[in-house]
């Protein structure tokens, strides 16, 4: 078994800008992604959730030092930070990631990877269902992520509200390969409460290309 040498990484501040921050285009039409997520769900969820955040994160930050800090150092320090700072700055940076893991196009996983959850989770069958047992399980609103942990492994995790795997205050800290929003804001139009069905739904339009490349970041 390879093992994984890089055992933390920070997010560059490519994924979402500096401050004053900005809502990111979608690389995508709020069709695209039809039918497993249907075009008013993204609208809503891009121009009215995610713009959200980034106006409530800049409005939190705004006179305050953490003005001249990147998000990432920000989430791994936010318990010195308000919870406005943590639920908006998490929001942002949940979502900035979120829809580059979404591809209308089918993308095939690197064997690497591949390998990787072999040899982690048994099978990839194993790894999606863990995955979407975590994200069926995650209770009321959050999201669930594949991360490399803090000794390198590869791990099922999920966190409530905004939270993330960068930030200080998470049980299980690491660097996000693979997220799924499971607020009800993400599926509720489409899907009503079965939230099972809307992840069913999302291993369809993973976009393992950008999921490999976030791998390759622990790789020597
Ligand atoms: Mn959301």
């Amino acid at each position: 078994m390879e093992t994984l040498t890089k055992t933390k990484h920070s997010e560059s501040t490519e994924l979402t800008g500096n401050y004053p921050f900005t809502l990111p285009n979608l690389e995508y039409s709020y069709d695209a992604l039809e039918p497993f997520i249907d075009r008013l769900t993204m609208e809503i969820h891009h121009t009215k959730h995610h713009a959200a955040y980034v106006n409530n994160l800049n409005n939190a930050l705004k006179g305050i030092d953490a003005e001249n800090n990147s998000l990432g150092e920000i989430l791994e320090h936010v318990s010195e930070y308000s919870p406005t700072i943590r639920n908006n700055g998490g929001g942002h940076y949940n979502h900035s990631l979120f829809w580059k893991l979404l591809s209308p196009y089918k993308t095939k996983i690197s064997d690497e990877l591949l390998n990787e959850i072999n040899t982690t989770f048994g099978t990839f069958e194993k790894f999606k269902e863990e995955f979407s047992d975590v994200a069926m399980k995650r209770f009321g609103s959050g999201w669930a992520w594949l991360i490399v942990n803090d000794s390198g492994k590869l791990q099922i995790i999920s966190t409530p509200n905004q939270d993330n795997p960068l930030m200080n205050v998470t049980a299980v800290k690491g660097y996000p390969l693979l997220c799924i929003d499971v607020w009800e804001h993400a599926y509720y139009l489409n899907y009503q409460n079965k939230r099972n069905d809307y992840i069913i739904a999302f291993f369809n339009i993973i976009n393992w290309k950008e999921v490999d490349e976030r791998f390759r970041k622990f790789k020597k």
